[in-house]
Parts: C-alpha cells; structure tokens; sequence
C-alpha cells in the first residue's frame, strides 16, 4: 500500500533531481527512457497482449475481479480474446499525465504522450461518479502484463487522494487514479450485529496500463522498470474535498470546467485556485469572503458576485469582503 505513495514521492523527488543537476555524477544514473519511445514500445504490447489473451469474470465474496489467461493454440474451446469480447467491451481513453513536479503549483512533468489507456467496465456503477480529485474508496489487484504475475492485492478497499491533503493520505499511481475518475462509486450498507460494511453496485473495472503512467524507470517491489501494468479497481465511496480548506470545494474551484483543477489560477500567482486561500489576491481570505453578514458561511451557490461585476466576490479583487472577521 504505501509504496504507491513512497514511490510517488520518490518520483517527485527525481524529477527535481533531474531538472536540476542534470551534469552531475554521470557514472551513478542511468537517465530515464525518453517518455515517447517508451509508450510507443508500451502500447504495442499493451495490444499484443489484449489480442492474445482472454478473461473470465469470477466474483469471490463479493468482489468482481477477472481471470485472464494466455490463448491456447490450438484454441479447440474458442477462447476469444480480450481485444475482441464482446460481453465486456474493449473501450480507450486518451490521458495526459498528472504528474507534477510540485504539488503546489502546475509544474506538470515535461511528459508529451497522449497515453491511449484500454480498459473494460465490469459493472458501471450506481452512484456518484469519482472526480480526479475526489478521495477514492478502492479496493484493488495488480499484475505485470509480461508474465501475468500478481504485485499486489488489496481486498479491503484504502482511500487515495491526489493530491494529499494531509500526511500519510496514500496516493495511487497515475495511471490508476485516471482511470478511477472513470467510475462510479457503490452503497455502503452497515451490518448491525456484526459492525461490518457491504458495498454493493460500486463501480468495477480492469485497466492496462502504459508505464509512463505506472512506475517507469523505476522498479517497485517485484515490479521491473519499464513495466505496463494491469489493475482490476472496484471503487466503494468516494469523498469530495477542500484542498485547502478555504470552504470552497475542490469541484468548484476547477473555474474552466476541464477537469483539472491545476491549471485555474485566479490572481496568476502561480497556486492554483484549489490550493490558494485567497484566491484574488486581496488580502483578505477566501473564507471570510464567502460568509454573509451574519458570518454565516454560504453555499457555494448563494455565494454573491461583486456589485456590476461577474465574479463571484472572492474572486474580484476589486471587491471584498461582506464582513470583517471578528478575533
Ligand atoms: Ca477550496
Ligand atoms: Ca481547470
Ligand atoms: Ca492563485
Ligand atoms: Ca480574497
């Protein structure tokens, strides 16, 4: 579980190590594979595999999860391949990577691929659908295609969160938390007598996983460099949150509505609105702009724009705030 995070933050660290001392200690670091030719290499075998391998959906106390095998040949059961199964369709999305090199700020890694990620929907999901910024409920397995060997599994689901808010909160890969912004999350259903919780119609589904988007050049665990991986994700609950806890959600603070709350920065000072508590650069806090004049803190939707302005008063700095915060 923790090295999901651990590696995160080593990768950070790299990508700072790389950028700056570029001409150090030559002998020691073998830089890493240009991000292009390597996704190239990627998705080639990424498609080999689909169309050389079948699955078998198989839900074990009531986790849906997958078998997959190499096609025997000869073939005399008619095995057909993921690439061409029709019960769970083959479906792809086109992902940048959301990696940063600082949490901070939109410092993305200089990554140019448009990563094509296959997956397939074992069950949709009933509820609310998951945000790249929502905290994540998930349960999970993970495989390296090469050999289809097992790295990890983890049938009690853990929260993610992208990025973390506090320390210890546990970051998933990019390439597995893309993918969860795909899903839709389940119910919980709380047991009486015996204290224990059932999630039931959570969204489910399998996804592969270019490495630029897994762990790349660096090896984790049983995992070598250079690795495309396969996820099965179940997403139990999710929790919408107040990076900065400015009182206005993260979804609300994406200003563009592209889905990435990154690259919203209302007064250009290089923090992003979702980590920025005062997002107009007025001196005076997000959240003690959005209360009314009783103090009271309104709802992101009563929240009112400045007088013959369009903004939404914590937003123009041209305007302030309703009251003065009382010490
Ligand atoms: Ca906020
Ligand atoms: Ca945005
Ligand atoms: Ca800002
Ligand atoms: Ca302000």
């Amino acid at each position: 579980m923790n090295k999901f995070r651990l590696y995160f933050i080593l990768l950070l660290t790299s990508v700072v190590l790389f950028s700056c001392n570029k001409d150090d200690d030559k002998s020691s670091s073998v830089p890493p594979r240009d991000y292009t030719e390597q996704y190239t290499a990627d998705i080639d075998s990424i498609e080999k595999y689909l169309k050389t391998h079948y699955l078998e959906p198989v839900e074990v106390d009531n986790r849906l999860d997958v078998i997959i095998k190499p096609i025997p040949s000869p073939n005399p059961e008619g095995f057909v391949s993921i690439w061409d199964n029709t019960e769970f369709p083959l479906q792809s999305k086109i992902f940048k990577s959301d990696l940063r090199n600082s949490s901070l700020v939109d410092g993305r890694i200089e990554d140019p691929v448009d990563y094509k990620v296959y997956y397939l929907m074992l069950q949709e999901g009933i509820g609310q659908q998951a945000t790249t910024t929502d905290s994540t409920f998930v349960s999970y397995r993970g495989w390296t295609l090469a050999d289809n060997s097992q790295f990890d599994i983890s049938n009690v689901p853990a929260w993610f969160t992208f990025p973390s808010i506090t320390e210890g909160e546990n970051q998933f890969i990019s390439g597995v938390r893309l993918f969860t912004s795909l899903l839709k999350a389940g119910t919980a259903d709380l047991n009486q007598e015996t204290g224990e919780i059932t999630y039931t119609g959570y969204g489910a589904g399998v996804v592969f996983i270019p490495s630029g988007i897994a762990y790349f050049n660096r090896p984790s665990g049983t995992i070598p460099s250079y690795a495309p991986l396969g996820f099965t994700i179940r997403l139990h609950t999710i929790r919408e949150r107040d990076h900065d806890r400015d009182g206005v959600m993260t979804k609300y603070e994406d200003l563009n509505g592209d889905g990435d709350p990154f690259n919203d920065d209302t007064d250009g000072d290089g923090l992003p609105d979702f980590l920025d508590v005062d997002d107009d650069d007025d001196d005076y806090l997000t959240r003690i702009e959005i209360r009314d004049a009783d103090g009271n803190r309104l709802p992101y939707e009563e929240i009112p724009t400045c007088p013959g302005g369009s903004l939404k008063l914590y937003l123009d700095p041209n305007c302030h705030v309703i009251i003065e915060e009382e010490e």
